[in-house]
């Protein structure tokens, strides 16, 4: 009897402001390393990485890293082209690393990418925030945002779990046949 196998691949926007952890995050993700320093991403980095979902479906997850910087702002949005879910970030310890989540990044995706799953995350929990919890959850009720998580991308915490809700989003979302 053949087994039945589904490949899949979701193509996944980590974006937001300029050092706000969108690289540490993605490779604590995919590699389980953390560094203190801080080199401004160039363009964008793409990594992958097998996943497994709870209907035992297994794929994998295309994670397109953009460089938050100014510079790279005309090219940015081809990258967008085909995204199936979105992470947006910002950092708890700068307050104005959220400000323009919702006019400019998420404004971004509703124009090049409408109707994706997003997930809201404020990264660096490990550190002391400047901003409230519940600023945050309303800007994330403001772009309806699937999912609100706390990330520290230093210690791990959330991690894994962000990647794999929005895994899950996307199938529900793009995937599921059943319905
Ligand atoms: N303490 C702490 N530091 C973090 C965390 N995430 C990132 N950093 C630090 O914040 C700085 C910026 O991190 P990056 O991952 O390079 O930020 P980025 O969003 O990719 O920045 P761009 O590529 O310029 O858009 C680095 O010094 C990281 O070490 C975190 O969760 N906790
Ligand atoms: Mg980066």
């Amino acid at each position: 009897m053949m087994e039945k196998s589904v490949n899949f691949i979701f193509k996944v926007l980590v974006i937001g402001e300029p050092a706000t952890g969108k690289t540490s995050l993605v490779k604590k993700y995919v590699s389980g390393h953390f560094s203190q320093d801080y080199r401004a991403s160039i363009g964008t980095n793409l990594y992958i990485k097998k996943i497994r979902l709870k209907s035992g479906d297994e794929g994998k997850i295309q994670l397109w890293d953009i460089a938050g910087q100014e510079r790279w702002i005309q090219m940015r949005h081809t990258y967008y082209r085909g995204a199936q879910g979105a992470l947006i970030l910002g950092d708890v310890t700068r307050e104005k690393s959220f400000l323009q989540i919702e006019d400019f990044w998420y404004s971004d995706i509703q124009k090049y990418c409408p109707d994706i799953p997003v997930i809201l995350i404020g990264n660096k929990i490990d550190l002391i925030s400047s901003i409230s919890e519940e600023k945050i959850n309303d800007i994330g009720n403001r772009i309806n945002a699937n999912s609100i998580l706390f990330t520290s991308a230093k210690n791990g915490e959330n991690v894994e779990k962000a990647f794999k809700i929005i895994s899950e989003l996307i199938h529900e979302r793009f995937f599921n046949l059943k319905k």
